[in-house]
């Protein structure tokens, strides 16, 4: 088995697409017991080298109109890539990969790339999946960026909202075989992730985020510039960190639901979004969490958007075959249109 963050290393003056075909084939090749031993260093040397930083905040903010390198105005706009939950589907995560290397527009060199969180549980490959997504992060640095999901890490994020109950872990469901010291690295890793990003493009606001906006208890109290500040990992129990895992929880819906109240999963109406969006000066939220037919979903005139990255009928690695038919993702190009990619 090869390492692929040391060929990620050794090829990193190469553009990244040239290599997307081996860094694929290499994250899929067959994990099997032998192999468990690179798998380990593989990953404790992605957490490491990931964790050796010291600032970790919990929303990104991301202006492509008056972004400066090195003082130096930067006069392209960059295309921002937005992809939906991945749930440890191998399969589609490579044909998106696949087909923006197949572009003009080189989007490793140039383009943003946001996940909205959800990697691992539920689909076939979760393995191969981190593996493919980590090389693609170690190639793009802060251009790549995975927001937390509410899969990531389940318990934590349940703990933080309700703490009497106790799913099985992400981490234990993915990590029995791996080591006590990789299984930590993998929990600081992910208690890290960032929660949000905000984006201000063309000219449009975006909020991306996993799941939504703070249920209506915590909606009051959301401060963007607040947030700026927040840390992570959260003090357990803070406001913010209660807010924040909220948002990986919600989903649009009827106000009278019976979701409403203090589940970790809830609805939020549309006058609860429009007045939330309004008041922090956002125009459009783009968000996963939520499977839908298409890959895409409109909701509250076309103000949200939900993208679901896992699906496909004949796909054997997504556990969405029937609820997704079409999975799909966006792109921002630099003229600030929004495009839809299907998948397959
Ligand atoms: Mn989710």
């Amino acid at each position: 088995m090869n390492n692929i963050l040391q060929q990620i290393a050794k090829i990193k003056d190469q553009p990244f697409r040239d290599n997307l075909a081996q860094v694929i084939v290499n994250a899929s090749s067959a994990i099997k017991d032998s192999d468990l031993p690179f798998l380990i260093s593989e990953f404790s040397e992605f957490y490491k080298s990931q964790l050796s930083g010291d600032i970790f905040p919990s929303i990104i903010r991301i202006s492509t109109d008056s972004r400066t390198e090195n003082d130096k105005a930067v006069t392209h706009v960059p295309r921002i890539v937005i992809i939906g939950d991945i749930h440890s589907d191998f399969n589609a995560l490579s044909l998106i990969l696949n087909k923006l290397a197949a572009s003009q527009y080189d989007y490793f060199a140039g383009a943003y790339i946001i996940f909205c969180g959800d990697y691992t549980d539920r689909g076939r490959r979760p393995f191969e999946t981190m593996r493919l997504l980590y090389a693609l992060k170690t190639a793009m640095g802060e251009r790549c960026i995975l927001l937390k999901g509410n899969h990531e890490l389940i318990r934590y994020s349940c703990m933080m909202l309700r703490p009497t109950f106790l799913p099985a872990d992400t981490s234990e469901l993915m990590n029995r075989k791996l080591s006590p010291e990789v299984n930590n690295l993998y929990f600081s890793y992910l208690s890290r992730l960032p929660y949000l990003v905000s984006l201000d493009h063309c000219g449009t606001k975006y909020l991306i985020t996993h799941g939504s906006i703070p249920r209506h208890d915590y909606a009051p109290h959301y401060n963007e510039d607040k947030l700026v500040e927040c840390l992570l990992p959260l003090s357990d129990h803070s406001r913010e960190g209660i807010m924040l895992n909220q948002m990986l929880w919600g989903d649009p819906g009827d106000a009278s639901s019976s979701f409403r109240g203090t589940e970790l999963r809830f609805e939020f109406s549309k006058a609860e979004f429009n007045e939330f969006m309004d008041r922090h000066g956002y125009d459009i939220l783009i968000r996963g969490h939520q499977p839908v037919d298409s890959g895409v979903m409109f909701c509250y005139n076309n103000r949200l958007i939900s993208l679901f990255s896992s699906g496909g009928h004949n796909n054997p690695d997504s556990c969405y075959p029937d609820d997704v038919s079409s999975p799909a993702f966006v792109i921002l190009n630099e003229d600030g249109e929004v495009l839809f990619e299907k998948v397959f």
